[in-house]
């Protein structure tokens, strides 16, 4: 039993997350580092100023990925690196630091995997109203041109946004994630429809001036139910919760998001119960909204099965194993989500991260036994693989994470790595589940059911 030939088997990282270096080589200021320097919003007041200093280890990083035989690094560029401004002035030295980096992963035999935008928007643009100007789209096709420009000689894979309803509902509706703002849905709204005018231009620019034919899609989250029971009827009201727009899960949605891609307009639901505060939606934007994509990325971690228009019934879960975030461990969301998303909009599908965080730390043997992790990667990649068998057609896995790193506001605590980072030292040690990782990619696959 093995996945198919050309599965894209790799692992994923961000740049907030494990570059540091956020003042280096004219590097501008993003909302992360600026509002993380006040205490408060992160756990013990932690920031991401050095994080894994991956700016400054990329080569030995790279070096870490092939012996763990990773074949695709999605990473993310940093806006503010690449412009410090957000608009305007280039940082050649920023630029260079990913020509850089794709260089390494190519002499090492691993495909890069871009991703734009990974929540670090530049200061200077949030200062001129940030996602609520509409010329916000406009900026972000401006950065996405000048790294396009840069990069796609080499670059093959495109992803233009990471999870838009992480960044615009953890960071202006609930105020957990930078900017650290609470806006109403008038104002939520609006930001939904840059983000998402921001997304088709960033296609657009990839299509047109892309060096060779490039591979485009984005990296949504997905509040996914799973059903209850295998009954049509149960697997028909987790498919309804799945894609379902309400007032209460707004602007967290998946069918919010997804469907004004590929269909061109917003859920019906939403005009009713959002009303006056719908976007105003100008002639020839949904035209951009909806350029087509090539793929449908998404990223998993669990299942909401029992999620109602309400809220969560907590109950449905007592005793359940939970990773380190909480997060209860659902493999079957592997199979159901895949098989739904693939159903609606009819696109390959890449699962651009699924993993886990544990309480892992260096044993007195030097090594890293994560023994949960690697049972975690076997269940959810065995749905996953049943999932393709029952016709979801899927292009590849992404481990979230390459290394422990920055997790937003939970800070250092929370360890989703295939390697451990001690963040006194910068020491590396790859733990079990990365030379099993290896194993699943040498076999293609065929280890997870060992
Ligand atoms: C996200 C982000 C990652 C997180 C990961 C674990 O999707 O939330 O892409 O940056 O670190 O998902 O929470």
């Amino acid at each position: 039993m093995k996945f198919q030939d050309n599965f894209l088997w790799g692992t994923a990282s961000a740049a907030y997350q494990v570059e540091g270096a956020y003042q280096d080589d004219g590097k501008g200021l993003n909302v992360w580092d600026a509002y993380t320097q006040e205490d408060g919003h992160v756990a013990h007041s932690e920031n991401g100023n050095i994080a894994c200093d991956h700016y400054h280890h990329f080569k030995d990083d790279v070096k870490m990925m092939k012996k763990m035989g990773i074949r695709n690094y999605r990473f993310s560029i940093s806006w503010t690196r690449v412009l410090p401004d957000g608009t305007g002035k280039v940082n050649q030295k920023g630029l260079q630091f990913y020509s850089d980096l794709v260089d390494e992963l190519l002499a090492n035999g691993i495909e890069p995997l871009v991703t734009l935008f990974h929540w670090d928007y530049p200061l200077a643009l949030h200062q001129k109203g940030g996602w609520l100007n509409r010329d916000s789209s406009d900026w972000f096709a401006e950065y996405a041109k000048v790294v396009v420009d840069a990069l796609s000689d080499r670059v093959k894979y495109w992803m233009t946004i990471n999870e838009p309803q992480v960044f615009i509902g953890c960071g202006y509706a609930i105020g957990k994630f930078a900017p650290f703002e609470v806006h109403q849905a008038h104002d939520l709204t609006r930001m939904t429809h840059n983000v998402l005018l921001a997304h088709g231009k960033a296609v657009q620019v990839i299509r047109k001036y892309a060096k060779q034919k490039p591979t485009v899609g984005f990296a949504f989250a997905t509040p996914c139910c799973t059903p209850e029971s295998n009954t049509p009827e149960a697997i028909a009201e987790a498919k309804r919760k799945s894609f379902a727009f309400t007032k209460n899960r707004f602007p967290f949605e998946l069918a919010w998001w997804a469907d004004p891609i590929f269909f061109g307009k917003y859920p019906e639901e939403a005009y009713r119960i959002l009303g006056n505060d719908m976007p105003e939606i100008l002639e020839g934007d949904m035209e951009i909204i909806s350029q087509p994509v090539d793929f449908y990325g998404v990223n998993i971690y669990e299942s909401k099965a029992t999620e109602t228009e309400f809220g969560y019934a907590e109950n449905a879960y007592i005793g359940c194993a939970r990773t380190q975030m909480g997060w209860p461990v659902t493999p079957e969301v592997l199979y159901w989500s895949p098989l739904f998303l693939y159903e609606r909009y009819q696109k390959p599908i890449l699962l651009s991260e699924n993993g886990m965080a544990s309480h892992d730390w260096v044993q007195l043997d030097g090594k890293v036994h994560d023994p949960q992790r690697i049972d975690f990667m076997k269940r959810y990649l065995r749905e996953l693989y049943r999932s393709m068998q029952d016709g979801a057609k899927v292009m590849g896995y992404m481990y979230w994470s390459v290394m422990d790193n920055f997790e937003w506001a939970d800070g250092y605590d929370k360890r989703f790595g295939l390697v451990h980072v001690d963040y006194q030292t910068q020491k590396r040690t790859i733990k079990d589940s990365g030379y099993f990782y290896r194993d699943v990619i040498n076999t293609n696959g065929e280890a997870i059911f060992s």
